[in-house]
């Protein structure tokens, strides 16, 4: 089995932090996307994010041990390699909600830092890579990706989740590659089979600057139990969601804020084999 290679003395934080920032300039280019924006947005932007941090450092008179401490700890976040998380958990949920408001189609949720493309194409009918004594409740997943107006459509959900200890494939060591990553093709039908594990609530990493801040802030760093997904289908928005489990206590706290109530799995346990859930997905027709 392959195993990714990290340095078994990494601290978690080193480990996904470090990898998280590897993978994103690894995937894409992002100042390529908007080479054309007017300077007139980046001026406007920049600008109204500096005056918002005026405007808190004047109303609750920030003092200098305060921004020498904040100087510090935004230094850290970059070197623990902690900005997809810092972004991801904090920031990404009001870019989600703007970039899909129109949509009516499936609700999405954030994408967050650990997603890998080229994950194993499984076909329409599969058990996600697994190692064979992966731990969790085995779930057993039935859907269909339709079209806004019912269509069917032949298309693909790629899944990515953590294991019962709350570990992703490529962002923590001694996982095999791809162990909880697969994509599942659909045909003409729409339909798809899952076979995985039902994953643990997750804790994003406290050994780093962001573990930092939610000590010091008095918060708790926990996101409920998810699956994330894209599902792509030709001539059709792309949908990047999460889909979360009923009972979760961090379903209404989850530090990303990134649970809506159309996200919720509704899985039935089975006497005599794994749990059963349903769950379709309906993409939006592009330029609609
Ligand atoms: C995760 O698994 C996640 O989904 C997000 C959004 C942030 C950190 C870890
Ligand atoms: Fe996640």
């Amino acid at each position: 089995m392959t195993t990714f290679d990290v340095p078994a003395d990494a601290t978690p934080a080193a480990d996904s932090g470090a990898l998280a920032t590897e993978r994103f300039h690894s995937d894409k280019s992002p100042f390529e996307a908007v080479k054309d924006t007017p300077r007139e947005r980046v001026d406007l932007l920049a600008r109204e994010v500096l005056e918002a941090v005026h405007a808190t450092i004047r109303k609750h008179r920030v003092s200098y041990d305060e921004y020498n401490a904040l100087k510090a700890w935004l230094i850290q976040v970059g070197q623990d390699g902690e900005w997809p998380l810092f972004l991801d958990v904090w920031v990404e949920h009001v870019v989600e909600e703007v970039a899909t408001d129109h949509r009516q189609g499936n609700k999405g949720s954030i994408e967050g830092p650990y997603y890998v493309p080229n994950s194993p194409d499984l076909g329409p009918v599969g058990t996600m890579p697994m190692r064979p004594d992966e731990r969790g409740t085995r779930l057993v997943w039935n859907g269909t990706i339709t079209s806004t107006d019912g269509t069917p459509l032949a298309g693909k959900v790629e899944l990515w989740h953590a294991d019962d200890d709350g570990y992703y494939s490529q962002f923590a060591h001694g996982l095999p590659e791809w162990n909880l990553r697969g994509t599942f093709s659909t045909g003409a039908d729409g339909k798809f089979q899952i076979t995985t594990i039902q994953p643990a609530p997750y804790q994003i990493p406290t050994d780093g600057a962001c573990g930092k801040l939610i000590a010091a802030a008095g918060w708790h760093a926990w996101r409920p139990a998810h699956l994330h997904v894209k599902v792509t289908a030709p001539g059709h928005e792309l949908l990047t969601a999460q889909l979360y489990f009923p009972g979760d206590p961090h379903n209404e706290d989850d530090i990303a804020s990134a649970v809506k109530p159309e996200l919720l799995l509704n899985p039935v346990p089975q006497p005599d084999g794994p749990s059963t859930v349903e769950y379709s997905f309906v993409l939006d027709p592009v330029g609609s």
